[in-house]
């Protein structure tokens, strides 16, 4: 099978492993884990944020960050396609008891006059609005780049108003390699980061919350509440500081491998795609022959796995578990398909 579904599917290869097995553990919620402890300063130093916490997955960093910025009742700026909105079960909602204020953005990225638009004056009338969250790679934007520039436009706006910002930066890693612009880089304009280690980096399990001292000892209240206190989670951790150190510039070559699957899709019949718009690991084309579930189902059968995202929409995305090889054989695949 050769796998496109997403990058969440990779596996630990043999020397990650050996990282696991070695790492010394403890009991992290009594504070004795010295790997988590170790990734958790590792990763606070590469963001240049002050603290870090180490959670089991990526939608328990955001809501936790949610949840740590706002109070009941209060309400976040969030794009519409957005993972913390779209993707998390409601998490804002059930979880933080906060409203959700939509933009809709273009491949996921808002302006600033949008940003503007959506602010409230402050008056009874309204809750009260207190975070923006931007995410940076932008999933179902098809792995979208913010612009530095309106990244730091936005943020810069939501300060003045009084907002609290924070990046969903899962994939920030990919962001960082396409564009060439540091992690840190588009770190300085947060107040809250989440970053995830099972996606392109190819640990198992694991995602990281930053932020400053303060904001960091009260999401660990929140993380306990919401059940992500982990015990021995150093053979985790050091997945994610083997995933780091190993798996961070190798991303080029799932972005390489993702135009190229971009430019060949483009040629077949049936398929709307703009291959110039694929700036990532992620591929969002159209299907136009058939709902984008049958051809999911045929292309499954003949051993190529994606997922439809919607009746005509089908997401690809590259990861260490596939090659340029692979892609070709699964261009293959759909090229018999598409006929
Ligand atoms: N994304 C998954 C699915 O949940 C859609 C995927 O296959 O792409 N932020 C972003 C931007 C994400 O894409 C994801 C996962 C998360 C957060 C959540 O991470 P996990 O799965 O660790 O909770």
């Amino acid at each position: 099978m050769i796998d496109l579904r997403s990058d969440t599917i990779t596996k630990p290869d043999e020397p990650m492993r050996r990282a696991m097995a070695q790492a010394e553990v403890g009991d992290d919620v009594l504070g004795d884990d010295p790997t988590v402890a170790d990734l958790e300063k590792r990763l606070a130093n590469f963001l240049e944020k002050e603290a870090a916490v180490f959670m089991p997955s990526g939608t328990m960093a955001n809501q936790v960050a949610v949840r740590t910025h706002t109070e009941p009742g209060d309400e976040i700026i969030v794009e519409a396609g957005a993972h913390i909105y779209y993707y998390e079960a409601g998490g804002p909602a059930a979880l933080s008891g906060v409203m959700c204020r939509l933009i809709e953005g273009r491949r996921g990225i808002f302006s600033v006059r949008q940003l503007r638009d959506a602010l409230r004056p402050g008056d009874l009338h309204f809750p009260r609005t207190r975070l923006v969250c931007i995410e940076n790679t932008h999933n179902r934007g098809g792995g979208s780049v913010w612009p530095i520039e309106t990244l730091a436009e936005v943020c810069s706006i939501a300060r003045q108003a009084g907002l609290a910002a924070h990046l969903d930066g899962a994939r920030l890693w990919n962001a960082s390699v396409a564009s060439d612009v540091p992690e840190r880089e588009y770190c300085r304009h947060f107040d809250s980061v989440s970053v995830c280690f099972s996606k392109g980096l190819g640990a198992p399990v694991g995602s990281c919350l930053a932020g400053t001292e303060e904001f960091i000892r009260r999401a660990r209240r929140f993380r306990k509440l919401f059940g992500g206190g982990m015990r021995q989670a150093g053979i985790l951790a050091a997945a994610a500081i083997y995933a780091m150190r190993h798996n961070r510039k190798r991303l080029a070559d799932d972005h390489s491998n993702a135009r190229l699957l971009a430019d060949e899709l483009a040629k077949l019949p049936g398929i709307e795609l703009d291959p110039s718009e694929v700036e990532t690991n992620i591929v969002f084309f159209h299907v136009t022959t058939m709902p984008a579930a049958e051809l999911v189902k045929k292309l499954r059968a003949s051993g190529v796995a994606v997922l439809a995202l919607g009746h005509d929409t089908v997401r690809a995305v590259t990861s260490l578990e596939v090659d340029w090889q692979d892609i070709m054989r699964a261009v293959d695949v759909f090229r018999k398909i598409c006929k």
